[in-house]
């Protein structure tokens, strides 16, 4: 068994521009700024990380110059330098008396299970589990000015072949647009709508009108940290509830669970602190019959790497927001970019050690906008 130990954490923030700005209730991102991490193992083997952490804390408290501190400052001393059994063990490392910051702490647990997949020459599906070697695709549709523009865009999606079709929606721009592309599309395709925290129970007698939709699910629609709301919604509503922002940890899945606050979760590694939460999650929602699905936080091609191999996982039995680069990117940070076939499928790269992707480092290095790198401490120097 190869050692795991992380000589050198390299950070690195880029900027890259979205094809098409994506608005949700909360905000709107059109530049991604984008914190990677190359954590480098003391045998010379070396991975990319992704911290999804947006550039405002609209969709959690975190932000990428928050997370980029508490790497810096907190996080990589825990792992720097340290001899590790494995990647397991990195959750509760991070964890421990560090309250919050998961998106941070999952870029570099994650980065940890890249780096223990590459180091042992296997996938890092394979490492984490996973059983399938494709992966099911949804798209996810941001708000747009018009029921009409929303109507286009579902469209084309499912001629290329997505399996999911999901519409962020907000007051003033649901049931409206929601009607106009489920009836567009017919009944027969799996349509969902996410609202982003964007209602309060006082919108119940509304939400409850989109129930005539056939949606698949209703992806958060009330606030962020706020089960037993959800939970008194989702006794009026027939259709199944899917928390996002909610589940921060495997005790808030528990705990939505035992409430009964939604029927469905969308996994963010990101968002749990990583890799080891994750698929505690996974289990859990298994033994108690309750569908998963990775989400997806607009990733360049390296967080994309670690979603579809979690998603290869078995329980994550519905399409996931893992659409190919090119429904982001003008040009991925990765060649080959990630590809779609035309039943919306993905392929998870088992046949390639850890991520499975190659790193174009001329053009990273082309958007880059800073670099820090961190060491582990070196020995104390005697001074002569
Ligand atoms: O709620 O899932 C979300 C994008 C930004 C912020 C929040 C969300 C999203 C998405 C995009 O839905 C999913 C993707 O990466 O394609
Ligand atoms: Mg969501």
């Amino acid at each position: 068994m190869p050692t795991l130990c992380v000589d050198r954490i390299t950070l690195r923030e880029i900027r890259l521009s979205l094809k098409e700005p994506f608005r949700i209730w909360s905000g709107l991102v059109q530049e991604r700024r984008i914190a990677l991490l190359e954590l480098t193992n003391r045998d010379g083997a070396s991975v990319m990380s992704e911290c999804v952490a947006f550039h405002q804390p609209n969709y959690s408290p975190e932000t990428i110059d928050t997370a980029w501190l508490a790497i810096r400052e907190w996080l990589a001393p825990r792992v720097l330098g340290r001899e590790l059994a494995g990647p397991e063990q990195v959750h509760l490392l991070l964890d421990e008396h560090i309250r919050g910051h998961n998106m941070a702490k999952a870029a570099v647990e994650m980065g940890c299970w890249g780096l223990a997949a590459e180091s042992a020459g296997v996938s890092l599906s394979s490492l984490l589990g996973g059983t399938r070697d494709r992966v099911p695709t949804g798209i996810s549709l941001g708000l747009q000015s018009d029921p009409a523009a929303l109507v286009a865009r579902a469209q084309a999606a499912v001629t290329a072949g997505y399996r999911k079709i999901k519409v962020k929606i907000r007051p003033g721009q649901d049931v409206e647009y929601v009607s106009a592309v489920r009836h567009a599309l017919g009944a027969g395709i799996g349509l969902m709508a996410d609202a982003n925290s964007a209602y309060t129970l006082a919108d119940t007698e509304h939400l409850v009108r989109l129930d005539e939709f056939g949606l698949i699910m209703l992806e958060q629609p009330l606030g962020d940290d706020d089960l037993v709301r959800h939970a008194a919604l989702q006794r009026r509503l027939t259709t199944p509830i899917c928390l996002d922002e909610s589940i921060t940890s495997v005790d808030r899945a528990e705990d939505m669970i035992a409430l009964g606050s939604g029927r469905i979760v969308n996994i963010k590694p990101g968002r749990v602190g990583g890799f080891t939460a994750s698929k505690s999650i996974h289990d859990l929602c298994a033994s108690a019959k309750i569908p998963v699905w990775c989400g997806g936080m607009l990733e360049s091609g390296i967080g994309r790497a670690y979603n579809v191999a979690l998603a290869s996982l078995s329980n994550f039995s519905l399409p996931g927001d893992l659409s190919p680069s090119a429904r982001y990117w003008h040009r991925d940070i990765i060649t080959p970019e990630w590809t779609m076939d035309d039943e919306g499928m993905v392929q998870v790269p088992l046949d390639r050690p850890g991520l499975g992707v190659t790193v174009d480092h001329d053009f990273l290095d082309a958007l880059t906008v800073r670099t820090e790198v961190l060491s582990a401490r070196p020995a104390m120097a005697v001074v002569a």
